[in-house]
């Protein structure tokens, strides 16, 4: 892995607030922009809004607004919400921020200068929706499989992207790159996709039926939205914000998105970068579906999950927790209430929480919060650092191969080896004994480092967490790539820690 990487997320439509999925996502790469940071490469992670469009200017109007004053209401909401989330992004984009639509034209110019833009007419089957043409084999009973709605037909003069002539091409370069989709089973479907001719793209509207758009630099009477819009944030926005070394980031570029806009991404937009001379992304990262329980979340079902209702409710932490631990990358997973409750309840509550509060009560009741510092170890405690050790590797190793699940496995598979430690070492019926005070010193010190251990781990997934952990330790935590922290030398003499506090309250359910 290069020294520098590049992160994204998709940029969500303004036509809805932010829910679980949106959530989903953008959490998944803060994490992912945590880890890299800590193992101390430079990050540029990028996410924003998708304004242009059928459905943004249908929605405007429903609520009697202009386009331009409802994206700026709904932008600023996605942008408050991921501020309250604490959500590190770098830079946060919006397709009708001026830069981007110079960009966009910019790009326009150049593809149809080389003569892949032309002009035609066309009928087929639109889905507004998805934004998109689709051909008849992708429809199910006649229907969009993913908004399972008719969708509508369309003929008009268009103008449109000779995709078709780059079809080779891409093949090509998932021969070549048999990473670049990730995980393979999306990789596998796209090979699918073009073992079929690949159509051209239409990438215009006239403006006689819709003025929210960027209008095109050769013919003022389309505009252009949407795919050959907002796909182009990825470039426009790096360029915006780093013009220096755009090049050196964009080569470690990582998109991540949800299957349902595989397609633009694994085929209209690296088709429009080779088409525009330009290097293709480095990964496609694409994930699964979040459902509610066994139904799709929608609005009309009434089962949308909002990120600052789930805050306000149990925490933040938490639900980056569940929904981290939760998914398979690249698996669907179920949302539900009980879940959720039973996972905060087992693995934060009476896991982590439980830990930390155990540990510090039992520093303060026998040593009034003092750390006792250069005992000698014995072969258990030298065990329980090479349980975090190991965890460590393989947490990193995880995490690299965006197998979160798995590094939130193998980091509380430690915290369990620090149950059993405390269970086998006994500290509270030693100290029964007045000369085994030295050894319940010991103990508590290693139980200490076993805790700066954790804070450590965790901090790119639930970074409030170990920042509490870090102070009631009164300890920095390190990043990943400093040295980890040597056992028995992470406290000063004298050194005292924080009263106990309880970091996960258990949620109680009424039955
Ligand atoms: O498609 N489960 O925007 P969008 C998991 N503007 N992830 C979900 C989800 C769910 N149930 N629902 C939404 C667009 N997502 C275009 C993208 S990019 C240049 C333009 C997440 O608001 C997931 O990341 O419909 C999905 O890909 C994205 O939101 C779609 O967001």
């Amino acid at each position: 892995m290069s020294d520098r990487v590049y992160l994204t997320t998709p940029l969500y439509y303004v036509n809805a607030e932010p829910h679980l999925g949106h959530t989903y996502t953008t959490v998944l790469v803060d994490t992912v922009a945590r880890f890299n940071r800590s193992m101390g490469r430079e990050v540029v992670f990028q996410t924003g809004t998708d304004e242009h469009g059928d459905k943004i200017a249908e929605a405007a109007a429903a609520g009697n607004a202009q386009p331009r004053q409802y994206a700026d209401r709904v932008a600023g909401i996605f942008r408050d919400t991921w501020d309250e989330c604490g959500i590190s992004y770098d830079h946060f984009i919006r397709t009708t921020d001026d830069y981007h639509v110079t960009f966009v034209r910019k790009m326009l110019a150049r593809i149809h200068e080389k003569g892949d833009i032309y002009f035609g007419k066309y009928g087929g089957n639109y889905c507004t929706g998805c934004e998109r043409f689709y051909a008849d084999r992708e429809l199910v009973d006649g229907k969009c499989p993913d908004h399972l709605v008719e969708p509508v037909w369309i003929e008009e003069e268009n103008y449109f992207f000779r995709m078709s002539r780059y079809q080779n091409q891409l093949r090509q370069l998932l021969d070549d790159s048999p990473d670049l989709i990730r995980p393979a089973g999306y990789r596998n479907e796209v090979l699918g996709l073009l073992r079929e001719p690949l159509e051209d793209l239409c990438i215009s509207r006239p403006k006689s039926r819709l003025e929210w758009g960027i209008e095109l630099p050769f013919d003022d009477n389309y505009v252009t939205y949407v795919w050959f819009d907002a796909l182009l944030n990825y470039l426009s926005g790096l360029e915006h914000c780093r013009p220096k070394d755009s090049e050196a980031f964009w080569a470690e570029a990582n998109h991540f998105i949800a299957k349902d806009i595989l397609k633009p991404h694994a085929v209209f937009w690296p088709t429009m970068l080779l088409a525009a001379d330009l290097p293709v992304y480095r990964h496609l990262n694409v994930h699964g579906y979040w459902n509610v329980g066994q139904s799709k979340m929608s609005k009309s079902l009434g089962n949308v999950i909002r990120p600052l209702e789930m805050r306000d409710r149990y925490g933040l932490e938490g639900f980056r927790y569940f929904l981290l631990r939760e998914m398979v990358f690249g698996m669907d997973s179920a949302f539900t209430e009980d879940a959720f409750v039973t996972r905060f309840n087992a693995d934060l509550s009476n896991g982590l929480g439980n830990l930390v509060s155990r540990v510090l009560a039992m520093q303060k009741r026998y040593f009034d919060g003092e750390v006792q510092t250069g005992g000698q170890r014995r072969p258990e405690d030298r065990e329980l650092a090479a349980a975090f050790s190991e965890a460590e590797t393989r947490a990193v190793e995880a995490t690299e191969g965006l197998a979160l699940h798995n590094a939130l496995e193998e980091i509380w598979k430690a915290l369990a080896a620090t149950d059993k430690y405390i269970v086998e070492t006994a500290p509270f019926k030693l100290w029964k004994d007045e000369s085994a005070h030295t050894r319940v010193g010991t103990i508590l010190e290693t139980l200490c480092d076993a805790l700066l251990h954790t804070a450590r781990l965790i901090a790119p997934f639930m970074p409030e967490t170990a920042a509490r952990i870090g102070a009631l330790l009164g300890v920095e935590i390190g990043p990943l790539a400093h040295p980890t922290p040597m056992w028995g030398k992470n406290f000063r003499k004298g050194h005292r820690v924080s009263e106990p506090a309880r970091l996960f309250p258990r949620i109680e359910t009424e039955t």
